[in-house]
């Protein structure tokens, strides 16, 4: 059109930005997704600027253009092309996917990796170009293939089931389930996640027990490797992340398992959120939304929001103890676990 035309940046936003949107687009990771959106954010800023941009200074200060995409709309005017496109499918991208296989390694320190000139597990091994990796890093490594390896569901049953004993020895009052794709009713897990919560009528709570229960765990021989450990380990609210396996059972592998304790009001919201999957939960989260809701992992608000959208406060828990509650304020048909898929 005549207005694109005219438009002073329009062969940066042609020739490359659209470029990288697409390519973008085409992925599935929800960091891909904010990618795009940041580049489509930044495509925007960039149509409605009136003169050609000069120095990367003047790029950065386009409102939703940061520090990346003004380095990259440099990289532009400067070769007249951007490399990313051309290595977006060779070296770059095949070792950075291979390191964000490492567990709590994202696009950012992948890519720095990269850069250092690291392209193997080995060359991270070695340390190749002055690179250090952190505890939870070098475990990632160590257990690479178990990690991102799913684990059959009869394992994850297996596991929870030895867990479950051990929990109930501590309280018998204990209320401990898997959630996540395991009670969905998938036929393989990424990782176990599982519940912990306590009924309070006889003026007892769960406080103190997961420590407790990471304690008699590694004890046991079942967790192997902490990852996330609880901030505040009385908090009723907390999360653990590390790495189990089924003991006595010669070569079982490493498999991820998440713990998240909740105030057993809260235990409805938990569920549902940590249930999954995360499609079904974008798709109630926008439901409540625009019933002037707000549905988090504790449970479901009703909030004011301004003309913009945005909240004024945290609002009021209406509902958290059951998942069904949830649905019917939300006017959901009630979906059983394995129906929550898109
Ligand atoms: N969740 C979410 N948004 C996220 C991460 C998680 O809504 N960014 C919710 C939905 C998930 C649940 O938490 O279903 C558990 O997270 P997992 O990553 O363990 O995912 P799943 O258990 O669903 O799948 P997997 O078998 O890969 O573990
Ligand atoms: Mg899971
Ligand atoms: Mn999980």
């Amino acid at each position: 059109s005549t207005r694109t035309k005219s438009c002073p940046n329009q062969d940066i936003i042609d020739k490359v930005l659209t470029e990288l949107m697409k390519l973008h687009e085409a992925k599935v990771g929800q960091e891909d997704h904010w990618r795009a959106f940041s580049y489509r954010k930044a495509i925007g800023a960039l149509k409605q600027y009136p003169s050609r941009i000069q120095s990367f200074t003047e790029a950065k200060g386009l409102t939703g253009v940061g520090e990346k995409t003004a380095r990259k709309i440099m990289e532009i005017l400067q070769t007249g092309g951007l490399r990313r496109i051309k290595y977006e499918d060779t070296a770059e991208v095949k070792a950075a996917s291979l390191f964000r296989g490492i567990y709590g390694v994202g696009k950012t320190v992948a890519y720095q990796w990269y850069a250092a000139g690291c392209r193997t597990l080995d060359d991270l091994r070695e340390g190749k170009g002055g690179v250090k990796l952190s505890h939870v890093q070098k475990i990632g490594l160590q257990f690479y293939n178990d990690i991102n390896d799913r684990m059959p569901r009869e394992e994850a049953k297996a596991i929870f089931e030895l867990i479950k004993l051990i929990a109930l020895e501590l309280d018998s009052k204990l209320f401990i389930e898997i959630m996540g794709s395991y009670r969905r009713g998938s036929k393989d897990c990424g990782d176990i996640d599982v519940l912990i919560t306590r009924p309070t009528d006889d003026g007892h709570t769960h406080k103190g027990v997961l420590p407790k229960l990471l304690r008699d765990l590694h004890a046991a021989g079942i967790l192997t490797e902490d990852l996330a450990l609880p901030e505040d380990p009385h908090d009723l609210e907390s999360t653990y992340r590390g790495l189990c396996h089924l003991p006595h059972v010669p070569g079982s592998k490493r498999r991820r398992i998440d713990f998240l304790s909740v105030p057993w009001k809260y235990r409805g919201g938990a569920l549902l959120y940590y249930t999954g999957n995360d499609f079904f939960n974008r798709s109630m989260r926008l439901k409540a939304k625009s019933m002037g809701y707000s549905l988090n992992q504790r449970g479901l608000y009703k909030v004011c929001r301004d003309s913009r959208g945005e909240k004024f406060d945290d609002g009021l828990l209406v509902a958290s103890e059951t998942e069904r509650e949830i649905f019917d304020i939300l006017n959901v048909p009630w979906q059983t676990p394995s129906e929550r898929i898109r």
